[in-house]
């Protein structure tokens, strides 16, 4: 049978279990997505559709593959604006993908924007489909890239959607996606290494989560009786309430990453950056890093063994090996876990402490606390902005499930907080799904809120709101802050729960610590009839946060 283009995609995109699409529009795929009775999620601008996409991938860790489409072809305003969306995507490693509209053959050289080789920067694979009869190979290929190996965005041009083929010359069958086992003998040479090891530890990032790995994370860290650290993308990937559990930052992390001697990396690059630790001493440290692929084995340290593989067959190898060893009994080492109480309790101690302040304003970890205390941990989702709130909670946010808590960011885009707070509803539409910001991500979201409350998307907005821009390192104050550009009206000026309320929010202005509480249950409870609530809560200035070693104070 003939169809067209965007026909056979919206098909493929269904026998793929893809439920729904996010854009803005203009793309020539969208009226063919309608038709086939594929939802769409229409979002208030190019960034937030690749977004809201983007993170659908995250929190389902690539088992259920969030789309977008945006504006593209010779006039790409959309696939411009897109762009810090894709760029994001692509720097957290996200498997998402882009459907947007190709040049027309013809066309090519018009503009001063050449789309193919930006695209190129911003993604695993950008495919053109340059023949109507390839959208079945395209897509397969899309797919194949979306569920194997090292996740990252796939972005499709289509030329010409109205084009047609034959759909039953070669017909589509869906992509399972493939994993790679590691090699026997660097799984027994890495754990050599970690059976002579005095003080190893482990450092893992989100390609356990992406592996579905945490349950076997948890098993090779009790039996090799190892601390665990995660980084801010992996957060939730182990247990944060379980006795070999570190922490993301702070001093206890610096603690243990200075001490080790070994450090076991599994699923993480291991790449340094704004928001993640360096690793002191490393020429001195054994590192054994565990990744899918080998594109960051040696790079910034180097490493001693490499295991590469999928995280979970990975783990489940090295869990096998450690057991044989030692007739299943597992290493001992001491009283590991009274040790990381005593880190911990030391280096929260400062944090817990004003998780129970009654000051005024309120402090931004009594916000934190109060937030703990009333979600349910296993069954809620979390994430935070750029900005203080990101450094906040990924020092003291309890998370006890993977994804309970979305960290991002080798890069933090401001605004993806509430994007993800709206993938993570549509994944789970039964948790309760918060947004916590600074007014910087804010000041990206309103066009968005309006989503929120046509699709009935019960979700809070959290506002730490303190008046001011803290940005990074030291804050408001101290050497190397920006004097020049913090301030923006604050509480004392604008009355933003009147605003945001008068779009028909659930809104709600907390200036009290004793109605941090109140107020958040009223906000959830509005939710689970699927309106959006936004609490805005009269801060206090407070930058302080657990470092990340050799970020410097
Ligand atoms: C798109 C983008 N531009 C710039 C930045 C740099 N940046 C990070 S945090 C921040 C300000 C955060 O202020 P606010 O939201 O008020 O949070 P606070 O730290 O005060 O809690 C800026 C400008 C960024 N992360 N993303
Ligand atoms: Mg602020």
């Amino acid at each position: 049978m003939t169809i067209d283009v965007a026909t056979g995609i919206s098909r493929i995109l269904k026998q793929e279990g893809v439920g729904w699409v996010s854009t803005f529009p203009v793309c020539r795929v969208n009226n063919a997505l309608g038709r086939e009775g594929v939802p769409m999620l229409m979002m208030r601008d190019d960034r937030y559709a690749v977004a809201v996409a983007d993170a659908f991938s995250r929190i389902t860790a690539g088992s259920r593959i969030g789309v977008c489409t945006f504006q593209g072809g010779v006039n790409a305003a959309g696939m411009q604006y897109a762009y810090a969306g894709m760029a994001q995507a692509y720097e957290d490693g996200s498997p998402v993908l882009c459907i947007t509209d190709g040049v027309p053959a013809g066309s090519s050289g018009n503009s001063q924007y050449d789309v193919a080789s930006a695209m190129k920067t911003v993604s695993k694979w950008f495919g053109y489909l340059d023949k109507p009869e390839r959208t079945p190979e395209l897509m397969r290929r899309a797919f194949t890239m979306l569920r194997s190996g090292r996740p990252g965005p796939v972005i499709l041009a289509i030329p010409n959607a109205a084009a047609t083929y034959d759909e039953t010359a070669d017909p589509y069958r869906p992509v399972k996606g493939w994993k790679s086992a590691p090699d026997p003998a660097d799984v027994r040479a890495a754990v050599d290494q970690l059976l002579g090891a005095r003080n190893p530890l482990i450092y893992a990032g989100e390609g356990v989560i992406y592996a579905s790995a945490s349950e076997d994370l948890k098993a090779l860290a009790e039996l090799a009786n190892v601390p665990v650290i995660t980084t801010l993308k992996a957060k939730g990937a182990f247990p944060e309430n379980h006795p070999l559990f570190v922490g993301v930052r702070g001093d206890q992390v610096a603690h243990y990453l200075n001490k080790s001697d070994l450090i076991l990396v599994i699923g993480s690059s291991l790449s340094p950056g704004r928001f993640s630790h360096a690793i002191p001493d490393a020429a001195k440290k054994t590192i054994i890093h565990c990744n899918v692929d080998e594109l960051h084995i040696n790079k910034m340290y180097p490493t001693a063994h490499a295991v590469i593989g999928d995280a979970r067959l990975t783990l489940q190898a090295l869990r096998q090996e450690v057991s044989d060893r030692t007739s299943g009994a597992g290493r001992s080492a001491g009283d590991v876990a009274a040790e990381v109480k005593a880190a911990r309790d030391q280096g929260l101690a400062r944090y817990r402490q004003v998780m129970n302040s009654d000051e005024t304003p309120i402090n931004p970890y009594r916000v934190y606390g109060d937030m703990m205390e009333v979600l349910d941990l296993r069954n809620s989702f979390v994430t935070h902005e750029s900005g203080n709130t990101r450094d906040q909670l990924s020092t003291v946010f309890d998370t006890l499930i993977p994804r309970g808590f979305l960290g991002w960011g080798n890069v933090s885009t401001l605004g993806f907080s509430l994007a993800a707070a709206i993938a993570a509803k549509k994944a789970f539409p039964e948790r309760a799904s918060v947004a916590v910001t600074g007014e910087a991500g804010l000041g990206y979201m309103f066009g968005n809120l309006e989503v929120l409350l046509r699709e009935k998307l019960g979700v809070t907005v959290v506002h730490i709101s303190n008046g001011g821009f803290a940005g990074y390192g030291p804050g408001f104050w101290g050497p190397g802050h920006d004097p020049f550009t913090h301030r923006v009206l604050g509480p004392d000026e604008v009355d933003m729960s009147k605003v945001i309320g008068a779009l028909g929010f659930h809104t709600e202005r907390v200036g009290e610590p004793a109605e941090i509480i109140p107020a958040l249950r009223r906000a959830l409870e509005v939710n689970t009839s699927g309106r959006p609530a936004y609490i805005e809560f009269v801060c206090c200035q407070y930058p302080i946060y657990g470092q990340w070693v050799g970020r410097g104070e």
